[in-house]
């Protein structure tokens, strides 16, 4: 009875002897996608993970020589959730790269883990500037908002515009925005006459833009997340901000591809500083924006060409160290260079951000749908966060 019991134990480990050293030597590698495809940001969760199955689809479910599973889960925006998910994804299923992260405070939650387990993060979304600095892991194929408000803030000041109040969503990449509006904008002549605040959950914007309209300045500039723009963009038109004179200025996450055609003629004529715009005129986007509209039935926006690049990037990575995971895919992902369906695009080695040309354009309405049309570049642009 005894010797049998042993022979049991003996065979049962051996088994899990043998599946942990297949497990190890496994033909495929998981690549851990978290996303809020829940609650208020769902839009953005909706958008990577259609890029990320698009480049499945194109690309096939194999870099070097394995097969690549995605596992994709919602963390509906909450940091807590994220962070445990992320746990998950590295203990249990042993992911060789956990990526998307919709917002800042959902990948600040998830850098210590990419730190201890020594697993590169990708970061498809969130755009602080200091996310890249929570991690020697993390990578990101986003933007940065610093990228953005240098750029509008150098045109409004070419532009005529002399004082300006700005508006942010109140948290990280809000506090981005404001400052380096504000400090390229001063620099340049300007005046900040006021600088005002809304939460990020569940904003009114009404109380806000009163304040706006008070204090009469030629230019409101506002950064609100991806999701929002739609939304803000009803009430300035409802309270007669544009009539009073008041010119809209923004970062590209206000006229989000993903809301913008349904805006209608209050967003006409708004210019703003962005990484992508589904009518940016090159045919590797061309190509991009056909591919995406026939799986999708909607438009692609920012959103969607950080998942797309976040998933090439990874794949370009895995070529280059044959499957293998932790530091060798870190460094495999550093110096990366690529034309992205937004242009030109470098993954800074020292740094791990995106460097790449950032556009200002205009809305415009182009055969019956508004576009973000470019009219001026500034090319290769490093994230401003990180000059200091
Ligand atoms: C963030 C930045 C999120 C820009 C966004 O949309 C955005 C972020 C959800 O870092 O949280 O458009």
């Amino acid at each position: 009875m005894t010797r049998r019991l042993t022979l049991i134990t003996l065979a049962l480990s051996a088994l899990a002897f043998g599946a942990g050293s297949a497990q190890a030597q496994s033909d495929t590698v998981k690549i851990g996608v978290i996303l809020p495809m829940t609650g208020q940001s769902a839009s953005t969760g909706k958008q990577i993970d259609a890029a990320i199955k698009l480049w499945v689809a194109q690309n096939g479910s194999k870099a070097g020589g394995k097969k690549v599973e995605v596992i994709l889960k919602d963390d509906a925006g909450v940091a807590d959730t994220t962070r445990r998910l992320a746990q998950e994804l590295v203990v249990n299923d042993k992911v060789v790269a956990l990526a998307g992260f919709g917002l800042t405070p959902l990948a600040l939650a998830t850098a210590p883990i990419a730190t201890q387990s020594k697993t590169p993060l990708v970061v498809m979304a969130a755009a602080t500037s200091m996310i890249t600095e929570a991690s020697p892991y993390i990578v990101r194929t986003s933007f940065t908002l610093p990228q953005a408000a240098v750029s509008i803030a150098e045109w409004a000041a070419k532009n005529k515009v002399k004082k300006v109040v700005t508006l942010v969503a109140d948290y990280g990449p809000g506090n981005d925005a404001e400052k380096y509006f504000a400090d390229r904008f001063v620099l340049n002549g300007g005046t900040v006459a006021e600088k005002l605040r809304t939460p990020l959950r569940s904003p009114d914007f009404a109380p806000v833009l009163q304040k706006v309209r008070d204090a009469a300045p030629d230019a409101l500039f506002v950064f609100l997340p991806s999701g929002q723009g739609a939304q803000f963009m009803k009430q300035f038109g409802e309270r007669g901000l544009a009539k009073a004179g008041i010119k809209l200025i923004a970062t590209g996450d206000v006229t989000d591809d993903d809301q913008l055609n349904d805006m209608g003629d209050v967003a006409l004529g708004v210019v703003n500083s962005h990484h992508y715009s589904a009518a940016h005129p090159s045919p590797a986007n061309k190509k991009y924006v056909e591919a995406f509209e026939a799986a999708n039935k909607f438009r692609p926006n920012f959103m969607s060409v950080g998942g797309y690049d976040g998933m090439r990037v990874i794949y370009n990575a895995l070529n280059t160290t044959k499957g293998a995971g932790g530091d060798a895919l870190l460094a495999a992902m550093k110096g990366q260079i690529f034309e992205s369906p937004r242009g030109p695009v470098l993954i800074d080695a020292q740094t791990r951000d995106i460097v790449q040309d950032i556009y200002i354009r205009k809305v415009e309405r182009v055969n019956g749908q508004l576009y973000n049309i470019e009219f001026d570049v500034q090319k290769g642009v490093k994230d401003p966060g990180k000059l200091k």
